[in-house]
């Protein structure tokens, strides 16, 4: 199979298992004796809101398994272990919707993956902020029914929420760093925009699919976690570096969702960037501009960042840090058993990406 076909075989193959999920969550609502209505909802809002996306962070779970085990494909799993190993990709992915369904809230975002934000839709409104709850509690009445009798089932639980903590400390600062009635950009440095982005991206997108992978295989020595560690987090970063990118200068077609962070008061990588290129009239100009919710005021933010040539500084920054990453990489320990290629496949997944 070429790379590209044995890509969507794995995702088909990982779409097959989540029916299977909605289903096992249903029959507990059934069982506690909800009405139908109630039932629908929730499988309605699971369907909306989690595999919608590219799912590289479900797939990553399967993928590391794979190659931590020497599996030379995904087929090759018996099916049990795919089931377990899918399962925990698909938890990643409900915490993702949760994240998503409150932050489209609170971003005043207007569409995701191509449809409507799950707010935006005809009779959900606030009712989502429930919805995302749920989405959350879905992740631990899995894994009690499925890993309560594996060595690992507390780490899996005790991953799952400081992983969630980290996260929203992350979204905490990004929303109080772009309060909506108060532009001020002094507030904003590369260096807030580093902890930001860690936070709210890095910990539960990267770290969290490989050290899960690392757990069921058994190569989740603390020295294993600490060096997957130490370039998930900047890969992550990277990541959502690319996603600040994209939101300014990406297309709505590839992203699936229309920009919002300059309207939004963003301590994104773009403008913090254009902050230590500018000249002070163009500081004059975003002053006034940044974060007001106009196109025309968005329109002159970007006409800025074209002028300072943020495109090429964003191509420089991509290139340098994807050759660091490549010698992190290469300066790997596999003597306990754990293995580089994990890390390399993830990296390639990402560099360079449009959408
Ligand atoms: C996303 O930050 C972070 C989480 C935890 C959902 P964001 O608002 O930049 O994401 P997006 O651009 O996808 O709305
Ligand atoms: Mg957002
Ligand atoms: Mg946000
Ligand atoms: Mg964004």
């Amino acid at each position: 199979m070429s790379t590209s076909n044995a890509k969507e075989h794995n995702r088909t193959k990982f779409l097959k298992e989540f029916p299977k999920l909605v289903d096992e969550l249903k029959s507990i609502l059934t069982d506690y004796g909800l009405p139908k209505e109630a039932i629908t909802w929730y499988e309605k809002s699971l369907n909306y809101n989690t595999p919608g996306g590219k799912l590289n962070r479900g797939l990553s779970v399967v993928d590391s398994y794979a190659i931590l085990k020497g599996y030379k494909s995904v087929d090759d799993l018996p099916e049990e272990t795919y089931f377990k190993v899918a399962l925990l990709g698909w938890c990643i992915e409900l915490l993702q919707a949760y994240f998503l369904v409150a932050d489209d809230m609170m971003d005043k975002s207007i569409t995701r993956r191509g449809q409507p934000c799950w707010y935006r839709v005809p009779n959900v409104g606030e009712i989502a902020i429930n919805d995302a709850f749920m989405l959350e509690g879905a992740i631990y009445i899995l894994l009690k029914r499925h890993f309560k009798k594996e060595t690992y089932y507390v780490d899996l639980l005790e991953l799952f929420h400081e992983v969630t903590f980290q996260t929203e400390l992350g979204q905490l600062l990004d929303l109080i760093t772009a309060p909506e009635d108060h532009v001020d950009l002094s507030k904003f440095s590369l260096k807030k925009h580093s902890f930001i982005v860690i936070f709210k991206t890095a910990y539960y997108s990267f770290y969290l699919p490989v050290a899960l992978a690392m757990y069921v295989a058994g190569i989740a020595d603390e020295k294993d976690l600490k060096q997957a560690h130490d370039v998930l987090i900047p890969l992550g970063e990277y990541f959502q570096i690319q996603d600040d990118y994209l939101d300014c200068f990406g297309k709505a077609e590839d992203i699936g969702k229309i920009g919002t962070d300059i309207q939004d008061n963003k301590c994104s990588w773009v403008i913090n960037t254009a902050l230590t290129k500018c000249t002070p009239e163009e500081r004059a100009i975003l002053d006034s501009n940044y974060g007001v919710k106009n196109a025309e005021s968005e329109k002159k933010c970007k006409t800025i960042f074209n002028n300072l040539g943020l495109d090429k500084l964003y191509h420089e920054y991509e290139e340098s840090v994807a050759a660091d990453l490549r010698k992190k990489i290469a300066a790997i320990d596999e003597s306990r058993g754990f293995k580089s290629e994990v890390l390399t496949v993830f990296l390639n997944k990402i560099y360079k990406r449009s959408k």
